[in-house]
């Protein structure tokens, strides 16, 4: 009975030194809820499709015929199969682009489907891919151009009413919408109404943002809105789909808004931002973001797509592919055959993770605390991370794996509710009687995945050479 009890006292205060250590505190911004759902999405569709399908246009002159936008075989459900097929998680549509045709019938301007031959004008594509968003479980998102080359109040604060109904019905008679995305090509020439002209705008003031995406928040609380400058989401500066190897999801975020000059910076990000905002990747899978018949051999291919994703996901930010329906309101066979053979190529690279069975263990783990152990970057677990005693920003982990194995790719996280913290690193692997260097870099983020020639190894070494804060790491894959 004495010993049990000294047992259980031992136990008791065992317990208690544990719960001594604390979890390391957040290091600079850290993400909302909604932009740890957001990231998660990783890989995601554009659907830009409208009146220059028809036209075989990139930007209309917004004097367009309604009459001209008759999709002959649209089927919404059968595009996001395909889409959800090929592993993507939200679709973002082009409710309306520059030319300010818009694919639901608005109440705010008869420059709509309603006016068009499609389905007697009684059709609504914005309800019918959404509808089967929701049907198969993907996000749906909203582009809504904020330049609108039809509108004869364009330029005028009149047109900020109408651009905020137009965002309103979209974010009221839709239902869940997950992105909100905010495009920066702003002003220029146009129809506007029939005046024809160029109507140049203050980009900085012109649209109140803050008021647009304070309607956002009251209307659906739980979208990222994407622009140039976020706020919750921004443009990656590159319409080519690449991130930077350094990619900081943190932003001066005061200083950007949509048609910021200085996007190239946005590549990288700002490393001393004052806000979390992490960067998306669109890219389209074919020259141009519509369809246009004579690119249908301009396709991007399988292992084209593949790099890209490495470019982007690989790089701590998302990848939105535009994937642009042809004149049927189908995705080309072209295309969602691209897109079949890029998901078999991420499956085959992927599909054994061999540091699931393999041996964890690290120079240093917090307090001696099991709860911040090396195993935690193993366990299959993105909630739990390895971690060091506050002040130590440097230290490594070796994943001893369970027979020699040919590895060619490390995937690495960081446990970004507590901030981005990584600002140098590298891998090394064990060969059998030598450390070599497998890869390097700079930031890691919420994913890291790098690719070196494949040679058998026993065992991998991360090291964190420079981290802002003790590092909070919780996952190494090798593939
Ligand atoms: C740009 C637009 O001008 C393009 O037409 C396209 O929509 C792309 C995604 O954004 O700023």
């Amino acid at each position: 009975m004495k010993i049990l009890r000294i047992l259980s006292v031992l136990l008791i205060s065992a317990g208690a030194a544990d719960s001594q250590v604390e979890p390391p505190r957040a290091f600079g911004p850290v993400p909302s809820p909604a932009q740890v759902t957001w990231q998660k999405l990783e890989y995601s569709a554009f659907l830009h499709f409208s009146m220059n399908t028809f036209t075989d246009k990139e930007w209309g002159y917004g004097d367009e015929p309604e009459s001209l936008f008759m999709p002959t075989a649209f089927d919404a459900a059968s595009m996001v199969r395909t889409l959800k097929e090929a592993g993507m998680k939200s679709v973002i549509l082009t409710c309306k682009h520059h030319d300010g045709f818009c694919l639901w019938p608005t109440a705010t301007t008869d420059h709509s489907v309603k006016k068009s031959p499609w389905r007697n004008g009684r059709g609504d594509i914005v309800k019918e891919i959404s509808d089967a968003c929701r049907d198969l479980g993907l996000g749906f998102g909203v582009y809504l151009s904020p330049w609108d080359r039809n509108s004869a109040d364009y330029g005028r604060p009149e047109y900020l009413d109408i651009y905020r109904k137009q965002l309103s019905e979209l974010l009221t008679n839709y239902g869940p919408i997950s992105e909100v995305w905010f495009d920066g090509a702003n002003g220029g020439d146009g129809y506007y109404g029939g005046a024809r002209e160029t109507r140049t705008i203050d980009r900085k003031t012109y649209y109140q943002w803050n008021e647009t995406w304070g309607l956002v928040k009251k209307l659906q609380p739980q979208a990222v809105i994407f622009s140039d400058g976020g706020p919750d989401v921004r443009w990656v500066g590159d319409e080519e789909g690449y991130a930077g190897e350094t990619n900081w999801s943190l932003l001066r975020r005061n200083e950007v808004y949509p048609g910021y000059d200085k996007y190239t910076e946005l590549i990288s990000e700002h490393a001393d931002g004052t806000h979390w905002v992490p960067a998306e990747c669109d890219v389209s899978i074919r020259p141009g973001w519509f369809y246009h018949p004579n690119q249908d051999t301009l396709v991007k291919s399988p292992i084209a797509l593949y790099n890209l994703y490495f470019q982007s996901v690989g790089r701590n930010a998302s990848l939105l592919l535009n994937v642009p329906p042809d004149r049927r309101g189908r995705i080309h066979p072209t295309d969602s055959s691209a897109l079949m053979a890029f998901k078999e190529l991420r499956e085959e690279t992927f599909r054994v993770n061999y540091a699931r069975r393999g041996r964890a263990s690290a120079t240093a783990v917090r307090g001696n605390d099991p709860r911040f152990a090396a195993a935690n970057v193993n366990d299959g677990n993105p909630e739990t991370y390895w971690s060091t005693d506050g002040g130590m920003t440097t230290g490594s982990v070796v994943v001893e794996l369970d027979s020699q194995t040919t590895v060619g790719c490390v995937l690495l996280q960081e446990y970004i509710s507590l901030g981005q913290r990584v600002g140098k690193f590298s891998i090394d692997l064990w060969d059998g009687s030598a450390w070599t260097e497998g890869a390097t870099g700079t930031t890691i983020g919420y994913k890291r995945m790098l690719r070196f020639s494949p040679r058998p190894v026993t065992k991998i070494r991360l090291t964190i050479v420079q981290s802002g804060a003790c590092p909070a790491i919780s996952t190494i894959s090798v593939f």
